[in-house]
C-alpha cells in the first residue's frame, strides 16, 4: 500500500457575516407580525402564539455568535428570510462551484500543485445544488482537470468519508491525486422562521489534497495514518427534499422539505458514538488519545465538542487542542472540521498526531488520523 497524505487545504469564505443580534431582531420581527396577523385566533386558541428568540440562548446553547452566508439581504428580511440567489445560465458557474473552486484553487497552491496534478475530484457535502450534471464533473472542468469527479453526501461527515474515497483512489492507483471539495450553502436549507434552528447554519466551502506522501512537496504535509467510517441510521436530523416531491400526493408543507432536527436527542446520541469511534480507532492504531495534539471537530455546538474531547481525553480538553471555529461561522456541515484544520494546523510539529473528525445526519461519523512530516 502506498502512503498518503494531506498536502494541501484551502477555504472560501463568504464575504457576508450576520450576527445573532441580526438574526434575532429579523426573527422577531416576523414574529411580531405572525402574532399581530393572526391575534384573534390566537385568542380563540385556534392558532398558536409565536414565542421570539435571543441572543443570549442561542449563544448559550450553541456557541455560536455569527454565521457567513452568501446573501444576508436576504436573509435578515423579515419579508424574505432566506439567502436570495441570481439563477444562473448553464454554462456559468454554478454558485457552489465558484465556491469550491476557490477553496480548490487555494488548496491546490499550498501543496505546490496545480489542475494537471490531479485526476478525481469529489464534491463531498449535505447540500447539492442539483442533481445532474454532478457538481464534481462542473468543477473539474471550470478547474481544468483531467480524470473524473463524482458528487457523495454523508451529510456532516461527507468530508470525512470524502478523504477516506481519496486515500483509496491514491492507494489503488486509480488517482495519482484527488482533490475534496465542500461547498455548503446551508442557509439555503434552513428555515429562518423556525425558533429551534434558524440560528444554526451558515455558508463556506473547503478543500483538501490527497496525494502519495512519496512525491508531495507542499509545506504542511500530513501522513493519513488511518480512516474509519460508521453510519448508524436515525430520523432525529432530516430533510424530506427531493425529486419525489412533485409527486408526493398531497404535497408536503414547504417547512418539511427543509432542515429539521431533534437537538438534544442529537447531542445525548451522537456524543457517545463519536467518542467511542475516535477511542476505537486511536486503539486500533496504537495511539495514546493524550499524545493527540488536535482534534479537528466537526462544529455544531460548543459544548458537544468540549464533551467529546473529554470522553476521549479523560479530562477537560484546552481550546488549542480542540479549536473551535463555530463561533465565528456557526455550523457549515461538512466544511466545519476543515476549517479548523485549515485555520489551525500549521503550528504543528514534524511527528505531532492530529484527528479531523466530522460528524452528523444519517447518523454518520468519521475519523482521519494524521501525523505532521
Ligand atoms: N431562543 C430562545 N429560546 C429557545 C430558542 C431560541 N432560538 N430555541 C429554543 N428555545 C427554547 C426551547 O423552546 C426550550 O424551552 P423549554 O425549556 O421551555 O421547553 C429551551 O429553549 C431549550 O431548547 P432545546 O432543548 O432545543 O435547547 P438545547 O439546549 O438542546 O439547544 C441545540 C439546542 C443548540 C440545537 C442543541 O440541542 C444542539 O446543538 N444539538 C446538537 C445538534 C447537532 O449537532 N446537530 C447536527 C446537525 S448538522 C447535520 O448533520 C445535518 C447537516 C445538514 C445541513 C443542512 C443545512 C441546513
Amino acid at each position: 500500500m502506498k502512503k498518503v497524505c494531506i498536502s494541501g487545504s484551502g477555504l472560501f469564505t463568504p464575504a457576508e457575516s450576520v450576527s445573532n443580534d441580526e438574526l434575532v431582531l429579523a426573527f422577531n420581527t416576523y414574529v411580531e407580525r405572525f402574532n399581530a396577523d393572526n391575534a384573534e385566533a390566537i385568542a380563540a386558541g385556534s392558532v398558536t402564539a409565536l414565542a421570539p428568540s435571543s441572543t443570549e440562548f442561542i449563544y448559550k446553547a450553541s456557541g455560536i455568535k455569527a454565521r457567513y452566508t452568501v446573501d444576508k439581504a436576504g436573509v435578515i428580511d423579515p419579508d424574505v428570510m432566506h439567502p436570495q440567489i441570481r439563477p444562473r445560465a448553464n454554462d456559468e458557474p454554478s454558485l457552489m462551484v465558484e465556491m469550491g473552486l476557490v477553496a480548490a484553487r487555494q488548496a491546490l497552491e499550498n501543496a505546490g500543485r496545480t489542475a494537471a496534478d490531479i485526476d478525481a475530484v469529489l464534491v463531498a457535502c449535505s447540500n447539492m445544488q442539483r442533481p445532474y450534471p454532478a457538481m464534481a464533473v462542473e468543477l473539474q472542468h471550470f478547474l481544468g482537470a483531467g480524470g473524473y469527479g463524482y458528487d457523495m453526501n454523508v451529510a456532516c461527515a461527507s468530508a470525512a468519508f470524502g478523504v477516506q474515497a481519496a486515500v483509496d483512489a491514491v492507494n489503488s492507483g486509480s488517482a495519482r491525486a484527488a482533490l475534496v471539495v465542500s461547498p455548503e450553502i446551508c442557509t439555503g436549507h434552513l428555515n429562518f422562521r423556525n425558533r429551534d434552528c434558524h440560528f444554526i447554519f451558515g455558508d463556506a466551502a473547503t478543500a483538501l489534497l490527497v496525494e502519495p506522501l512519496e512525491t508531495a512537496t507542499g509545506a504542511h504535509r500530513f501522513e493519513v495514518l488511518g480512516t474509519r467510517m460508521q453510519t448508524q441510521f436515525s430520523n432525529n436530523i432530516r430533510n424530506n427534499f427531493g425529486f419525489l416531491n412533485r409527486s408526493e400526493t398531497p404535497h408536503r408543507p414547504w417547512n418539511d422539505v427543509l432542515f429539521a432536527q431533534e437537538g438534544r436527542k442529537v447531542f445525548k446520541e451522537v456524543v457517545p458514538m463519536v467518542s467511542d469511534l475516535l477511542i476505537a480507532h486511536l486503539n486500533a492504531l496504537g495511539i495514546e488519545p493524550n499524545s493527540v495534539k488536535r482534534f479537528w471537530l466537526h462544529q455544531a455546538n460548543l459544548s458537544m465538542n468540549q464533551l467529546i474531547a473529554k470522553k476521549v481525553l479523560g479530562r477537560e480538553p484546552s481550546i488549542e487542542e480542540a479549536p473551535i471555529i463555530l463561533d465565528e461561522y456557526a455550523n457549515t456541515s461538512s466544511a466545519g472540521s476543515v476549517i479548523a484544520f485549515h485555520k489551525y494546523h500549521q503550528d504543528l510539529r514534524p511527528g505531532d498526531v492530529g484527528v479531523l473528525c466530522a460528524f452528523g445526519a444519517g447518523y454518520s461519523a468519521g475519523s482521519v488520523v494524521l501525523r505532521k512530516l
